[in-house]
């Protein structure tokens, strides 16, 4: 039996991977998916979603189960100190926080009923601008079109060979899962509303800081920044006996995550010149990985596949398989500089610190969460502009 659809192949079956196979196998590609490890499983604590990637979860019909267990916090509050800087109740923005494996498991249900074909245990360590796939196990395959959604080390990319740019910060994270302790919290602090995410923020005589993030009614993510400099700050399993000092009112928290081994992560932006070559694209951390400050890691990494996946279907609609690579070219035009923002953005937090002073989420820091990328409409401006360029240009 021969299939008359157009093909794709995808290697990594993260936030990113799972987004561009179900949108295209919704499309009518067919989808198959690899990834390296030896089951689908989504490592990681707990994770925040702003409007871009929900609109997403909402084209693929994924927002429903993701309801059933994540929330939407009163209010963002920063505090330095233990002194409240703002409390922001981001009216009109929609966002929500969860845990990652519910996202992931969301994710993973939504392709599958898409009919992806997952391969669990399967390494893709290259691809070709023509559309070939080279396995860990020599076999080969070929695809109309290949996405490397391999992460932060991605193999699709070292192999086409892309110049990449890395940054380092100084700063670094390690991130919980624990109970919500709710009760012993509110026996703690009482006048706190513990349903809000609160960014602690510590910068003297030391830099120490919790972000405390609901993320449903029974699990609540930790995440746990000091520089990497910081040898007890940074340590795995925590040092308790230091984070409590500063963070009293968190005991029962920081309890529990002393009981969890724990990985620091260090900080890191990557920006390639290009992300797409031929019949071959990027999306998520192998193209742009950054640094978490506004949370849109994993925001930009299901938008790009969103907007990917339908660029694509519309290229081979019109124009064939062909047009592709200037179809992917194209989309990473009119695409990246959204992505671009949030990057320069986090970065920029990440450099000076500057969310511990509150009001995190104003002007060119939700920009990209407003964004709706499966809206047909949502270039109508940009070719406006364009095309007043082109008159003035005259
Ligand atoms: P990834 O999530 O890294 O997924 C890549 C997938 O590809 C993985 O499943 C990997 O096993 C697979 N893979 C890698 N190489 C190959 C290969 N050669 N062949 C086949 N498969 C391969 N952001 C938050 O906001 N909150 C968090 O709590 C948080 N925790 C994180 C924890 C970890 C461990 C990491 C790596 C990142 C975390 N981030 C977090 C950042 C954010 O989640 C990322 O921006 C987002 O997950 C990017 O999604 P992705 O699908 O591009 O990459
Ligand atoms: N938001 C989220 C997050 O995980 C972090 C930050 C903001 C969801 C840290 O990991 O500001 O660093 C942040």
């Amino acid at each position: 039996m021969t299939d008359s659809r157009r093909h794709a192949e995808i290697s990594g079956g993260g936030f990113a991977g799972l987004t561009a196979a179900t949108a295209l196998a919704q499309k009518g590609w067919s989808v198959r998916l690899h990834e390296r490890a030896p089951e689908l499983r989504a490592e990681g604590a707990g994770i925040v979603l702003w409007n871009n990637s929900l609109q997403v979860l909402d084209a693929i019909g994924a927002t429903h189960d993701l309801n059933e267990r994540s929330m939407t916090p009163p209010a963002y509050e920063t505090r330095m100190n233990n002194v409240i800087q703002s409390q922001e109740e981001l009216d009109g923005i929609r966002w929500r926080t969860m845990t990652r494996p519910h996202l992931h498991q969301t994710l993973l249900t939504a392709a599958r009923e898409a009919g992806v074909e997952i391969l669990a245990g399967s390494e893709v360590v290259a691809a070709t601008p023509e559309g070939e796939v080279t396995l860990a196990s020599g076999e080969k395959r070929t695809a109309d079109l290949v996405i490397g959604a391999d992460g932060v080390g991605s193999a699709v990319r070292d192999s086409l060979g892309i110049p990449l740019k890395r940054q380092r910060s100084g700063d670094g994270i390690t991130r919980f899962l624990v109970p919500r302790h709710k009760a012993e919290l509110q026996a703690l602090e009482p006048d706190t509303e513990w349903d809000n995410v609160i960014d602690f923020w510590n910068l003297e005589p030391r830099v120490l800081r919790v972000l405390y993030t609901p993320a449903n009614d029974e699990e609540l993510y930790i995440a746990l920044m000091s520089p990497s400099a910081d040898a007890d700050g940074s340590r795995v399993p925590i040092d308790l006996e230091l984070w409590t000092s500063v963070f009293p009112q968190l005991a029962p928290v920081l309890q529990d995550a002393a009981g969890i081994q724990g990985r620091y992560y260090g900080y890191q932006t990557t920006r390639l010149e290009h992300w797409t070559q031929g019949r071959a694209a990027l999306i998520g951390d192998s193209a742009h990985a950054m640094c978490p400050a506004l949370a849109q890691g994993a925001g930009t990494a299901m938008q790009n596949a969103w907007t990917l996946a339908v660029a694509a279907t519309e290229a081979v609609a019109s124009g064939g398989t062909d047009s592709l690579p200037h179809a992917l070219t194209e989309w990473e035009r009119v695409e990246r500089p959204y992505t671009d923002l949030a990057q320069d953005r986090s970065q920029w937090y990440a450099d000076t610190r500057e969310m511990a002073k509150g009001n995190q989420f104003v002007g060119e820091s939700v920009e990209t969460a407003l964004y709706n990328p499966t809206d047909p409409h949502r270039h109508d401006s940009d070719r406006n502009d364009t095309e007043r360029h082109e008159v003035a240009a005259s």
